[in-house]
């Protein structure tokens, strides 16, 4: 008898559909013990989080809880109305690093969190320090900038994580008293509250879908599905920077604050999923593909200004200015991955891999100490650090501290975005070195990737009756691969891929073995032509991994002299002693030596009157480029990513 998806085990992760939801896919049971993101996510373990409570204090997000517990005198600290989300940020990151790891003292400091969070609630199930302590408990009359909605989210998320990893229903139980608060208090006219509103930060959408989920009580998810649709109506005056000028339903294109847009795209796929909302589902589907054609940075980052976060105008993308908030990446793999469980297509697990190898990994240093809140894709020669949150630089903790934990809850959580199942069996979306299970099959992954193309596969257990599919995504980057499965053997040529996928379909045994080799040559990437800032330049790619140039690694000179040579081949020099272990790619270029001018007569590329004055040879240098990820790693310098090629 075949199982029905809803029969699927439950792994620990933030989203966990309903039995009766409308999703192509559900999350797979996923562990990394080895390769590439065990040791990112080991530092996470290691350090960063375990950081978090000093950070907090310092920062006085803790000081203010206990103030609006009635445990601590003095004054508010923080320059925000937001700045109780990075402790629930933090608790999710450290709820989902438990469900791995129950050890002490990480178990004993979120329970002390907890308990401090708890105490500050209101009795009515109120809770955001700033409005308790700075504006006289006067709630919801600002609810474009208050952030109170968002805050009440972001405590949801990490409600609904702690009682997922722990069993402990403390933190779930304010979760639940505060979402019922705002039940009471927002609804359309009409419904009988007084509040018809919604909150300038998306946030509160996607948390209340999964309270729902946790909690079976349908009231959430309603919510949810008032606070998305009333988006677009002019609630809060009519602005794209708020996802206020257009309905979702009928939005062509992303806009406004990246990250407002993409928590806010998540709730809609989740809505479409727990309710068959297919209007909503059309509209992320059209939504997500105008973002990746027009408004996403090669790296998958997000928000070209830094003039209020904004994703900016089609084909706006900007080097040196690109705003690529850490956030922002994280918000997109959530809704990507929101899409690719609906949908089962392989295209939204795509983006996934380049934003979670390259525009949010930039994001945290190789200690897991500092941190970069944006993420441009150049800094150039005489770069003059305007400091603060939206430094170039990487920075211990910021004003605005909303990405650090980000970027730890995201890590902490990361096996969950990586496979799923159904009916006809397993995808591997993303490849580590670990198992990935569902209720009938267990597979074991091994793989160097992304350094080497090879992933072995082992079937470890089965309990199907008859065949069943082990489905690989292909990455849409990838040009030549070969799979061995027993005596099959494939090639790009001839392999069953299917829309990304690679479907296997065999009676698979314990012991049986597969092994998918993806070509990682080194290649060169152009841009649609419309992107004027990246005309006439290339940028290096090698498998998932964007790569950038490092002024560190090219003395003699800056980096805005440099031009690739396009006709040149790329070599690949494996460098376990630079930056922890990574892969550079060589490539030839010149050294330009350009007047000093600023602008000179145009000729035509085989123009005879003084082309040579504007474009001098240049001496040769060997370009090594570093993957994207690493840059900010050792001394201040220029970098880029995208690079002339004339
Ligand atoms: O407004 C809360 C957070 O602060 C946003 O998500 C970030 O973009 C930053 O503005
Ligand atoms: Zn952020």
């Amino acid at each position: 008898m075949p199982r029905t998806p809803s029969a699927l085990p439950f792994p620990i992760g933030p989203i966990r559909p309903t039995p009766g939801a409308r999703t192509a896919l559900r999350p797979a049971a996923v562990t990394i013990d080895g390769g590439f993101w065990h040791d990112r996510r080991a530092t996470n373990a290691r350090v960063s989080l375990p950081q978090g409570p000093d950070l907090l204090e310092s920062a006085g997000n803790l000081h203010n809880l206990r103030l609006a517990a009635g445990r601590a005198e003095g004054e508010f600290q923080g320059a925000y109305p937001f700045v109780d989300t990075d402790v629930y940020k933090w608790l999710e990151a450290a709820a989902w690093q438990l469900a791995e790891d129950s050890g002490e003292p990480l178990a004993a400091e979120v329970e002390r969190i907890v308990a401090l969070v708890a105490a500050a609630q209101q009795p009515d199930g109120y809770l955001n320090t700033w409005f308790q302590l700075v504006k006289g408990g006067v709630r919801y009359q600002d609810l474009r900038w208050g952030h109170e909605l968002y805050c009440a989210g972001h405590l949801i998320q990490a409600a609904v994580a702690h009682h997922r990893a722990t069993g402990r229903p403390e933190l779930l139980d304010v979760a639940r008293r505060f979402a019922d608060h705002i039940d009471s208090v927002f609804g359309l006219p009409g419904s009988g509250k007084p509040i018809d509103g919604i909150d300038g930060h998306p946030e509160v959408e996607t948390a209340l879908v999964e309270l729902y989920r946790e909690t079976g009580e349908r009231r959430y998810l309603d919510l949810a599905g008032y606070f998305v649709d009333r988006h677009g109506h002019g609630l809060l005056g009519g602005e794209a920077y708020c996802q206020d000028r257009v309905p979702l339903r009928a939005a062509t294109n992303v806009e406004g604050h990246a990250v407002r847009q993409l928590y806010l795209l998540a709730a809609a796929a989740d809505l479409a999923t727990e309710t068959g909302d297919d209007e909503l589902r059309s509209a992320g589907e059209r939504l997500w593909r105008a973002m990746t054609a027009t408004k996403t940075h090669l790296t998958g980052g997000l928000g070209a200004h830094h003039d209020r976060e904004d994703f900016g105008d089609p084909y706006e993308l900007p080097n040196e200015r690109a705003y690529c908030e850490t956030c922002a990446a994280i918000a997109s793999v959530q809704w990507s991955w929101r899409l690719a469980l609906l949908t089962g297509e392989a295209r939204y697990s795509d983006l996934i891999e380049r934003t979670l190898f390259n525009g949010f990994l930039a994001g945290v240093s190789l200690d897991g100490e500092r941190w970069l809140y944006v993420n441009p894709l150049q800094v150039r020669d005489g770069h003059t650090d305007s400091g603060g949150d939206q430094s170039a630089r990487r920075t211990r903790w910021f004003r605005c501290a909303c990405c650090p934990p980000n970027v730890m809850r995201l890590l902490a959580s990361l096996p969950h975005y990586l496979a799923s199942g159904d009916e006809q069996g397993l995808q591997i979306h993303q490849f580590v070195t670990g198992t990935y299970a569902t209720d009938r099959v267990r597979v074991r992954a091994e793989t160097d990737y992304p350094w080497h193309g090879t992933v072995a596969f082992t079937v470890e257990e089965t309990s199907a009756d008859g065949p069943w599919t082990l489905s690989l995504r292909i990455p849409q980057w990838c040009r030549e691969f070969r799979v061995r499965s027993g005596a099959d053997a494939y090639d790009q040529s001839d392999a069953p891929v299917d829309h990304g996928w690679l479907r296997l379909t065999r009676a698979w045994e314990p012991g049986d073995r597969v092994v998918l080799e993806l070509g990682l040559e080194p290649r060169l990437t152009a841009a649609d032509p419309r992107v004027d800032a990246v005309r006439g330049c290339v940028a290096i790619e090698r498998g998932p991994l964007v790569h950038c140039l490092e002024q560190v690694d090219h003395p003699g000179g800056g980096l805005d002299d440099i031009v690739l040579d396009p006709s040149r081949p790329l070599a690949v020099k494996h460098r376990p002693d630079l930056l922890g272990g990574v892969t550079t790619v060589v490539a030839a270029g010149r050294r330009r030596r350009l007047p000093d001018r600023g602008w000179w007569p145009y000729t035509s590329a085989s123009g005879t009157d003084g082309g040579s004055d504007r474009e001098p040879d240049g001496e040769p240098v060997e370009l090594t480029a570093i993957p994207y990820h690493v840059w900010a790693n050792r001394e201040d310098g220029s970098m880029r990513v995208w690079l002339p090629t004339s």
